[in-house]
Order: C-alpha cells, then structure tokens, then sequence
C-alpha cells in the first residue's frame, strides 16, 4: 500500500528559506516533490521564509520559485494552507494567490481525520518575552505595516537587518526558559478552544508533549526547524508521527 492510500495531512514550520542555505531549499523542494505530494494537506505553520519584505518581492528568484513549486503542488490536489510566523507576517494574498495557497489566521482549528486540531505559529504563547510581545504588537498593527511597505525596498532590506541585529542581541539576554512558550498560556489557549490537540512551530524545540488539563489528555506537538535537516509531522485518523529528511 502506497502512502496515498492513507488519507494524512503534513505541517512544516521554521524552514527559514533563504538565498544562503541553498542545500535547505532544495530539501525543500525535493519534500514538496517527492513526500508532500501523496498528502491531503500541507500546512505550513509560519516562518517559511528567513524573512519577507512585502508580496512586491515576489519575482525575487527563490521567492519565485517557492510559489511555483508551492502552486505545482497545489495543482496537482494537495491542500496547501499558510499561517504567518515572525519572520513572514507580511506575506499577503497576492503571494497566497501566486502560490494557489490559503492563507489561514493564527490560530486556526480545524478537525484532523476526526480529531480536534489547533494550529499556531506558537510565537504567541511565549508570553514571557514581553520584549518580543511588543515588537510583535508594533509590526503586526496594519498602519505600521501600510508605512514599512511604503518604504523602498532599499530601505526596507536595511531595517529589517537592523531588527535581525538587534534581536540577535536581545536574544543573549534571554534565558531559554524566557524564550519558550508559558505553560499558563498553553493551558488556557487549551481551554479556550475545548482541550484540542496542538500543534505549533518558532520554538525549534521538536518535542510530543502530554498535557493533562482538566481531565483532558492533550498533546503538544512542537514542530522542528529545518537548519541543519529538515522534518515534518506526517498526521492521519491513528495518530501524528514526525519524519527526518537530510540534506
Ligand atoms: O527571529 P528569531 O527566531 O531569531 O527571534 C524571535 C524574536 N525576534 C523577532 C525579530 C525578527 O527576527 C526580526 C526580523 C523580522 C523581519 C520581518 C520583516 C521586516 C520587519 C522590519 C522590522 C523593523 O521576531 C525574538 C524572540 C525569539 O524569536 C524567541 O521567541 O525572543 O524577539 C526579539 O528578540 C525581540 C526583541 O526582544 C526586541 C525587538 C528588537 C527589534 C527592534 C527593531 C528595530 C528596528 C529598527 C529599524 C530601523
Ligand atoms: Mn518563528
């Protein structure tokens, strides 16, 4: 039996494209080819690009090539649905278009073969990083973002290299503790949407976790990064499994 046989579903987050990792686009792409291709579903759960400057970008070559490949999978009857993480909040719908992709709005719960599911980039539920909760307030606010994309591209590059810098330098100053997500705020998104499975990125932390809430047995599923390798989670009506793919 061929894995198109079993009706599943595959998320990937924090893959992190971009022109210097040439090695992880190809990855990419021979995923996209050769394993997304017998799914239902792709769900891309934010930071799919190192960073995104505005949809104008779009004929950039790798951004280019990203939606078509994104667009070939989707014409071939994949689902493929997009959730913005912190590094590509500004991708709009003229990419979601391009790409024949869904944008979908953080969170998204939706039913997984039967089983409640509840999709996040996860960056919201690092509630301790009250710094990064700001910038995160600032650069999601639509006036703000009208101005950044008025910018010339220019202009733009340098500060998002300047924020880049400035977060890098932030980071040190953090403790990895600060940097994950809060279990109070795990808890309550938990509760709030009726004790679903979760799965989640940004952490770079590829971990099942069990939550016991309320008599309610959860499961946390964290997805992993693609720096050095690549991974997903492959999901169907028996369960969730991650899978490793090297370069
Ligand atoms: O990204 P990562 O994983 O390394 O760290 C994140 C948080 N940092 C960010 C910032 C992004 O990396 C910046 C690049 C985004 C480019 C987007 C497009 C252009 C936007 C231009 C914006 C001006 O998301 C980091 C978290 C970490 O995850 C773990 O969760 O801790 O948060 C920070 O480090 C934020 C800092 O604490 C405070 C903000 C620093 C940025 C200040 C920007 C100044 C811009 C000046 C421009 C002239
Ligand atoms: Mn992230």
């Amino acid at each position: 039996m061929s894995d198109k046989d079993t009706a599943h579903s595959l998320f990937i987050s924090d893959l992190h494209l971009c022109d210097n990792r040439p090695e992880i686009s190809r990855l990419f792409f021979d995923f996209l080819q050769n394993t997304a291709i017998h799914a239902d579903a792709l769900y891309i759960l934010g930071d799919l690009f190192e960073y995104w400057l505005g949809d104008d970008t779009l004929d950039a070559p790798l951004n280019r090539q990203v939606s078509l490949a994104l667009r070939e999978l989707a014409d071939s009857g994949v689902k493929v649905y997009f959730m913005h993480g912190n590094r590509d909040f500004l991708i709009a719908e003229q990419f979601a278009d391009a790409s024949h992709a869904t944008l979908l709005a953080d969170p998204t719960a939706i039913d997984l073969f039967g089983t409640p599911t509840l999709l996040m980039h996860g960056d919201t539920l690092c509630t301790d990083d009250v710094n990064y909760l700001a910038f995160r307030t600032q650069v999601r606010d639509p006036d703000w973002q009208r101005q950044f994309l008025g910018q010339p591209l220019a202009t733009r590059i340098a500060m998002a290299q300047q924020a880049r810098a400035q977060s890098e330098s932030a980071k040190q100053g953090k403790t990895t503790e600060i940097m994950d997500v809060n279990d109070d705020a795990v808890r309550e998104v938990l509760r709030q949407y009726r004790y679903p499975r979760l799965i989640h990125g940004h952490t770079h932390r590829t971990a099942q976790h069990s939550v016991n809430l309320d008599g309610h047995a959860c499961q946390r599923w964290v997805l992993p990064d693609w720096y050095d390798s690549g991974g997903y989670l492959r999901c169907d009506a028996t369960g969730c499994q991650f899978a490793n793919l090297t370069v």
